[in-house]
């Protein structure tokens, strides 16, 4: 008989939301009841791909809005094999952003859709769980300033929040909304407890294909 799979677990979210921080304690807590846990980040920027998007997020290069959004779901899928073994193994992968990041970023430009924006990730193993903090923009200037890469702007991210509202009525994804306004230790109780019921659960059911 096959062995229990991992569960592919998904954090979105605005920027400063969280999502590393969160991240790190769920592997942290995941280990330490005895369960297989690795974290992922998207985008990946130690591949090959990775390094192109990474120096267009830092501003050393300019890319067609089009071919970078292509490069960041190339930049998942050349980790696919990876994180299916992973997963085969019983490794419970806990994703910083996903594809859904990278909808509501490149659809958030002018003359992107929800629909075409897609369509490259369409296929890719579907997380289990997809959890996002929620967080106003008055509460995450509390945590700093802006950084200098792409896309970290005000006026941008409110667009980026408001994609990510509409890729959340897509029920056909185990979405939870998640208060990351609470501590950090509050935020993680809230994660833990949806976390543990999806690894459960996913031991016996097959992974899925995202968006088909
Ligand atoms: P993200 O990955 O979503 O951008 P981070 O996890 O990097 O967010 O956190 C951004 C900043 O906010 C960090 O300085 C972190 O220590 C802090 N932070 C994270 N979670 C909380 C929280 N619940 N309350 C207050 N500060 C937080
Ligand atoms: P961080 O490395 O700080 O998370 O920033 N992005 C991300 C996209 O535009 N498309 C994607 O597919 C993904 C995964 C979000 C990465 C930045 O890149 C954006 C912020």
């Amino acid at each position: 008989m096959a062995s229990k799979r991992g569960a592919l677990i998904v954090l979105e979210g605005v920027d400063r939301a969280g999502k590393t921080t969160q991240c790190k304690k769920l592997v942290q807590a995941l280990l330490q009841s005895g369960r297989p846990a690795e974290m992922m980040r998207f985008p990946d920027r130690s591949t090959t791909i990775g390094q192109l998007i990474s120096a267009y997020l830092e501003k050393k290069t300019d890319l067609e809005d089009h071919t970078v959004h292509l490069l960041f779901s190339a930049n998942r899928w050349e980790l696919v094999p990876v994180m299916k073994k992973k997963l085969e193994q019983g490794i419970t992968l806990v994703v910083d952003r996903y594809a859904f990041s990278g909808v509501a970023f490149t659809s958030a430009k002018p003359g992107f859709c929800l629909d075409w924006c897609m369509k490259p990730d369409v296929g890719l193993p579907k997380p289990d769980l997809v959890m996002f903090l929620q967080l106003n923009p008055a509460e995450a200037a509390l945590r700093g300033q802006f950084g200098t890469e792409r896309y970290e702007t005000s006026t941008f991210q409110k667009a980026v929040q408001e994609r990510f509202e509409q890729l959340m009525k897509d029920s056909s994804v185990n979405w939870e909304v998640i208060d990351a306004s609470q501590n950090i230790e509050g935020v993680h109780h809230d994660i833990r407890t949806h976390s543990l019921n999806v690894v459960n659960e996913a031991q016996n059911t097959p992974l899925g294909e995202l968006w088909q």
